[in-house]
């Protein structure tokens, strides 16, 4: 090798060129000041530039200057380091990143490999190594079977179909697929393949991913911007050979990542070097804006060959690096990759033997018009010219083959070229490394960093020398970080089938999701049907005929007209909360004065005589605090249970609901239960007016502010609904004129059998583990009561399917009610982050993953849409009922609603509206939802009761 004298080089880079790591001969050691020892004078040939060849002295300052150029020193490469990690950070932060920046890319692999994967998959290669693709057939044997080799073929893509259109590239993939498996003696059912595509793409899944912009040889048309899953899935139904299922598209260096053999493992990161470049590694899921994850790891592909910072790479581009660009399929991008890349390495080693020819410096300044042809010197033809041993005499023979004469000086100035050209890829390859090391480091706020890099890439396996320098480099820029390199032993094809396995594997559990939540997912024609069979069973309710719903008649005949006054009780018995209202009536407004007791269940199980003591004892507690002890107000008692009503005061208990099962109630007059208690407790006087149901209370309390208002509707621990009825359609009340509040007691619908067809096993579940089995059908696909069980049971069966919890059945799942509804609620609200969602769930000692977080969020979805979906159907039978009765083409009316889950749900109400609008299109619906309860309600009720006595008295 030449050497160059060295007062030529400033201090510093002296002294740096003698550190190149790895016993490399620096650079200019060899050249003494005569130039490159083959730099003698010489005789002019044909094509040559025979004038003017430089003086031996002179040649050596222009192979100098034009190597010079790709001398990086260290201070540059901690100037790209520092500035590629800083566009890292830049980029997981999701701002805005310039185009000059590298993209890191999440890929949604959420884990090195587990070695459990098992099973025969396809891997289809694109774009690894350039013009060619490949297929693999990949058996995986778990932990404990023995490794099998792949089976493999490798595909030549003409350059037409990649340059041509996006169709033809993949029809031309799936042809070659078709071939591959013609070969494959293997059972082909079921076939799942996984698709590494190795360009830069938007990924928003495991299989769905947009290519954002070819790279390397490639420039098909209508793919940018595109699902490349797609348009795979696409050309194999073309091809209609095989039905193949793609269920993972996956990054090149991913592959060789997760392809890291077990002993050596994990790796954590995948580094590419063959026609393009990149790496990925596994980044804190927290740092990555774009996901909502503040849990586990996610690997990041860096797409390191975006990265150009004019900055810090400008000094280091060489006029053979922008030649190169401007001829290249797109000039100005991939810079970083252009001096690295194998697709590239080649180009640049023949723009510097051309120039060096074309200076007179090389092959006695003769060219060829091979030498002058681009891409005519390969990746493979530098490998072997750089080789140490046999690289000079195929420097010859390749050269020849390019029609040129090689001199024996020649010979060792091109492997120098070739040396210099690879010897800065691998340093530049080795400060994009160092910076995604220590990115890990600090996203692990790590002193030390050990971690495995697998790599993969020809250049790799065709330049032993490009390894041995990027190590050095690494080690000097990165000395921090532990790093030992694992070659991928196939090409990350394994890697790809890891992936592939898991993917198969978690949308195996999202086939098993669906299946299970599709009963949950109810279309227009089943709610029309529900709504037809409620309005069916209501005409029949009224008439007194055999239905699910009793449509019991309430006593209230008029909504609130603001003529009411007095201070007046109120007891609100049934929902979440146990009150006693002080409601004082004026011109100027209600005002209400509340105090809420508990019930505890031991009470609301217990005698009836025990509740009703509670009762009047919360009365009494109330009284004394509020200073109306000794006062016998007029008292209206919101009971929200199914009651015959006789009159406005006399309401016979059908049945307990919702956890109540008071002994000696059902079938009594609970205004009796409440007078004789009040009887036992002696020095209370109470006047009880009214007993309601806290539907009508609440039609009541918004119907004091909104006279539309005739319809109440309650979605909370039961649901149930009112509404104003035409008397001469209620039977069971004389008078034909008129209107009557009837109490649906809805919560029965379907008792009959007529929701059967929509019933699931786990409502059948939650029914028969119910106080009432059989009983409040439509409750129990609704109300807040059992939402959370409905839910508890399909977790409970997705875990024994394996599609949660990695099918670990924790204690804590089986206990009934621990998983509260309002859980739903809060896991279903939109500003919670999935993590948020986690840790709801954690604290219920479920041990789960971001993937389990996601599908437990969608059963509460799917659960609360039906509950949501059949209110929906419910209110848009009653309010057709109301317009039909009326003979009104178009009807507008108010619903007044309460109940916990209506309020606190983020979707219920939108969604009971939205059914609406769909199955009641006619009527204009406005829900109000009450402020003050259904114990205000109540106070009305008892105030026109009270009215209405007055004016019959005068
Ligand atoms: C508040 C009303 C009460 C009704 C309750 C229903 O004042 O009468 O029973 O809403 O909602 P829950 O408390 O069952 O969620
Ligand atoms: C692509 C990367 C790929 C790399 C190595 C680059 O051109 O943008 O996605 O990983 O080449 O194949
Ligand atoms: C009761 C109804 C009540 C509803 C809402 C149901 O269980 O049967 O009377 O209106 O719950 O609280």
């Amino acid at each position: 090798m030449p050497n160059i004298a060295r007062e030529e080089l400033k201090p510093e880079e002296s002294e740096q060129l003698l550190l190149l790591p790895g016993g490399h001969p620096p650079l200019w050691n060899h050249m003494d000041s005569t130039g490159p020892v083959g730099l003698q004078q010489r005789e002019g040939a044909p094509g040559c530039s025979q004038e003017g060849l430089p003086c031996p002295s002179d040649s050596s300052e222009l192979v100098l200057a034009c190597l010079q150029q790709f001398k990086v020193t260290e201070t540059q490469l901690r100037q790209i380091q520092a500035s590629l990690l800083c566009s890292m950070e830049h980029a997981l932060g999701g701002q805005a990143s310039p185009a000059s920046s590298v993209r890191m890319l999440p890929t949604y692999v959420g884990s090195t490999p587990h070695g459990t994967e098992q099973g025969d998959f396809v891997v289809l290669e694109l774009g690894a190594t350039g013009a060619s693709l490949r297929v693999l057939w990949v058996t995986l044997v778990g932990n404990e079977g023995h490794r099998m080799e792949p089976r493999s073929q490798e595909f030549v893509i003409p350059p037409e179909v990649m340059l041509g259109p996006g169709q033809q590239l993949f029809d031309f993939a799936a042809r070659c697929l078709s071939e591959f498996l013609d070969a494959i003696p293997m059972d082909k059912k079921g076939l799942q393949l996984g698709f590494s595509f190795s360009f830069p793409c938007h990924q928003t899944g495991l299989d769905r991913s947009t290519l954002i912009s070819w790279t390397k040889g490639f420039r098909c048309s209508g793919v940018e911007g595109h699902d490349v899953v797609q348009l795979l899935r696409d050309a194999i139904k073309r091809q209609g050979a095989y039905s193949i299922d793609v269920v993972a598209v996956v990054n090149d260096t991913v592959g060789t990542m997760m392809g890291c053999e077990p002993g050596f493992g994990p790796c954590e990161v995948g580094l590419v070097v063959d026609t393009g470049t990149n790496a990925c590694y596994m980044e804190e899921a927290r740092h990555v804006a774009v996901l909502d994850e503040d849990r586990g790891r996610v690997c990041v592909s860096v797409e390191w060959g975006s990265f150009s910072d004019d900055g810090v790479l400008g000094p280091v581009l060489t006029t053979f690096d922008h030649a190169l660009d401007q001829e290249s399929l797109n000039p100005g991008a991939q810079r970083f990759e252009k001096m690295i890349g194998g697709l590239y390495l080649g180009e640049l080693v023949r723009l510097v033997l051309a120039h060096l020819a074309q200076q007179g410096v090389l092959f006695d300044g003769c060219t060829s018009s091979a030498l002058l042809t681009h891409g005519s010197i390969l990746l493979e033809h530098v490998a072997e010219m750089e080789d140490p041993l046999a690289g000079a005499a195929r420097v010859h023979a390749i050269l020849q083959d390019l029609g040129l004469s090689v001199g024996a000086s020649d010979a060792e100035l091109v492997q120098y070229v070739c040396a210099t050209v690879l010897t800065r890829a691998a340093r530049l390859c080795a400060a994009a490394l160092a910076a995604v090391l220590s990115r890990l480091r600090h996203s692990r706020e790590l002193q030390m960093l050990q971690i495995a890099v697998a790599t993969g890439g020809r250049v790799f396996e065709r330049h032993p020398s490009f390894l041995s320098i990027l190590q050095e480099t690494v080690k000097l820029l990165a000395p921090e970080c532990d790093v030992s390199f694992i070659p991928s032993v196939d090409g990350g094809g394994r890697g790809v089938a890891m992936v592939t396995a898991v993917a198969a594997r978690l949308a195996a559990h999202r086939r098993l999701l669906e299946e299970t939540l599709a009963p949950f997912r109810l279309n227009h024609e089943q709610l029309a049907v529900v709504q037809a069979q409620m309005r069916e069973a209501m005409v029949k309710g009224l008439r007194g005929e055999a239905s699910s719903l009793r449509m019991l008649p309430t006593y209230v005949r008029a909504t609130p007209d603001g003529t009411e006054r007095g201070d007046f009780l109120a007891l609100d018995l049934g929902g979440t909360n146990f009150r006693v209202l002080l409601v004082c009536v004026t011109a100027g407004g209600v005002k209400i004065t509340s105090q809420v007791y508990s019930i505890p269940e031991y009470v609301a199980q217990g005698s009836g005589q025990q509740l009703f003591d509670h009762i009047v004892d919360c009365i009494v507690d109330f009284q004394q605090k509020q200073g109306l002890s000794g006062q016998s107000l007029p008292l209206g008692f919101t009971f929200s249970f199914p009651c015959r009503q006789l009159g406005l005061d006399q309401g016979i208990l059908l049945n307990w609901t919702k956890g109540f099962n008071a002994s000696d109630c059902e079938g009594q007059d609970v205004v009796c239960l409440l007078r004789e208690a009040i009887r036992r407790r002696q020095a209370v006087e109470l006047n009880v007016v009214a007993i309601v149901n806290d539907t009508v209370g609440t039609m009541m309390s918004c119907g004091y502010e909104d006279p539309r208002c005739e319809v109440g509707l309650i979605v909370g621990t039961g649901t149930n609904a009112c509404y104003m009825e035409e008397l001469r359609n209620v039977a069971a009340v004389a008078g034909d004129s008129g209107h009557m509040c009837i109490n649906m007691e809805w919560g029965a619908f379907g008792d009959d059998g007529s929701l059967d067809l929509l019933r699931t096993c786990f409502d059948a579940n939650v029914d028969q583990a119910s106080i009432n089995p059989g009983k409040q059908s439509f409750e129990k696909m609704i109300s807040g009561m059992y939402l959370g069980e409905i839910v508890r049971h399909i977790l409970l069966h997705l875990t024994s399917l394996g599609v949660l919890f990695r099918g670990q059945q924790t204690q804590r799942l089986q206990t009934r009610d621990i998983f509260k509804t309002k859980f739903l609620s809060e896991i279903e609200s939109d500003s919670l982050a999935l993590r948020q969602v986690r840790a709801i769930l954690e604290d219920l000692g479920l041990p789960l993953t971001s993937d389990d977080a996601l599908m437990v969020l969608e059963v509460c979805q799917a659960v609360s849409q039906r509950a949501a979906q059949l209110c929906g159907a419910g209110v848009a039978a009653v309010v057709e009922k109301i317009r039909e009765n009326r003979g009104l083409e178009e009807l507008t009316v108010s619903v007044g609603v309460d109940g916990t889950l209506y309020k606190l749900h983020p979707h219920f109400s939108s969604l009971v509206a939205a059914t609406v609008r769909k199955l009641a299109p006619r009527c204009v619906v406005t829900f109000l939802q009450s402020e003050d309860g259904s114990g205000k309600g109540a106070a009305l009720v008892t105030a026109v009761a009270c009215r209405l006595a007055q004016t019959a008295c005068v």
